[in-house]
């Protein structure tokens, strides 16, 4: 039986999946048929609010990719469905696992093209907010952008990176990298500010507030100034990074030797997460919102 890894937060949690059937790799079959309609229920009740506003707050990119894995706003989506679309589109795959897995299998489930989506959904009672992630957050936050070309490729060149960086004592640089950009990014557009971070897009509150709150610090992409910076789990960020393009965010990780990066910086505290320093370029506050 794998051993059940640790959750990111500050306090100590238990994991909720069932760790006992999955395999080395950590996967499990996904048994569509044992969800409970109060199970879909909840899919749809997040599903409807979130699919509203990531017309008005997501990036472009984002919504053709959800767009076009057609999930069901009624059902808990297939895996083995998604994976037609998905296999099509960028050569993707996901898998299903009990929840959060331990890093050196989640690295090799991205350097193959394999994104890990943890099979359970959240309660009724944690519609807004849960420490883990669950279905919801995985297939809706991170499954649409996996169809496109550049930022599959970034995912992929993410996970190659993992062994090295464990290696090399960086995994907190390039987990803060995951977390900021993944988790967490904004993109500039023609039409303004939009999200595509699936932390951001699989909440409802989050969506808006990092789009329009006037309280975050938006500042503009650089890879060192992200892999340095320490990261709150438990709340609103308080920075948020943005990039330009996709194409942007790939060639940074794709063409930087991280070791140089590991090596100055791995014994030295983060930036807090509420810091301006004089080299950020710091976009301009929203003029609506709060
Ligand atoms: N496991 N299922 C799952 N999902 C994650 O996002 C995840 C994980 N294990 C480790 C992890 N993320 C992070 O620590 C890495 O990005 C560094
Ligand atoms: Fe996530």
């Amino acid at each position: 039986m794998p051993e059940q890894p640790s959750a990111p937060t500050q306090k100590p949690v238990e994991l909720r999946g069932d760790y006992t059937r999955a395999a080395s790799d950590y996967t499990v079959t996904q048994e569509w048929d044992q969800y409970t309609e109060e199970d879909h229920d909840i899919w749809r009740l997040l599903y409807a609010r979130q699919i509203q506003l990531i017309e008005r707050y997501a990036a472009p990119e984002f919504i053709a990719g959800a767009r076009a894995l057609k999930a069901s706003p009624d059902r808990i989506p297939r895996v083995d469905e998604t994976n037609e679309i998905l296999d099509a589109a960028t050569g993707w795959q996901i898998v299903a696992v009990p929840g959060l897995i331990p890093e050196h299998q989640f690295f090799a489930h991205l350097a193959h093209k394999r994104f890990p989506v943890t099979v359970w959904i959240r309660r009724r009672d944690e519609l807004d907010y849960l420490s883990e992630p669950d279905i919801f957050h995985d297939f809706f936050g991170h499954v649409p952008l996996l169809t496109n070309p550049v930022f599959a490729r970034f995912m992929q060149a993410y996970g190659e990176a993992g062994p090295r960086a464990i290696a090399a004592n960086g995994l907190k640089m390039l987990a803060r990298l995951y977390w900021y950009m993944v988790e967490f990014g904004l993109i500039a557009t023609p039409n303004g500010l939009r999200a595509y971070g699936s932390g951001i897009l699989s909440s409802k509150s989050e969506t808006v507030y990092s789009v329009e709150s006037a309280k975050p610090h938006r500042i503009r992409f650089s890879l060192e100034r992200v892999m340095l910076t320490d990261y709150l789990i438990d709340d609103f960020q308080q920075t948020y990074f943005v990039i330009d393009s996709f194409e942007q965010l790939f060639r940074a990780a794709y063409d930087t030797d991280f070791q140089p990066i590991y090596r100055k910086y791995r014994d030295i505290p983060g930036i807090a997460p509420n810091v301006v320093l004089p080299t950020d370029q710091v976009l301009a506050a929203p003029t609506s919102g709060t």
